[in-house]
């Protein structure tokens, strides 16, 4: 008996690691983040979002501001407003290459 829970258990514990290898191999550029506004400054192409973990530069939950790629995005959206945007080093500094309204 103890031998046949013994392979049970690393059966189980083998799907979890495949699981995790799963996860770890989507998290890369280009993934969405949820946020919502709190500050637009539309004149300098900026955004303050508080932001969920940012997975693809491992960066937890945080309210902060935000470069634009497109810095006249900034005035499509107003304090309050539900986001995904995908965010991405560019040097050390980390750019907005796409936001959108959450549905
Ligand atoms: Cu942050």
């Amino acid at each position: 008996m103890k031998s046949i829970n013994f392979s049970i258990g690393s059966a189980i514990r083998g799907v979890a690691a495949t699981a995790v290898l799963l996860a770890a191999s989507y998290a890369q550029a280009g993934d969405m983040t949820n946020g919502v506004i709190k500050r637009v400054d539309a004149a300098n192409g900026k955004l303050t979002i508080k932001h969920e973990e940012i997975v693809n530069l491992d960066m937890p939950g945080m309210t902060m501001v935000f470069d634009l790629k497109d810095k006249t995005a900034a005035g499509r959206f107003v304090p309050g407003d539900a986001v995904k945007f995908a965010v991405e080093l560019d040097g050390n500094t980390m750019v907005i290459t796409q936001i959108e309204a959450s549905k």
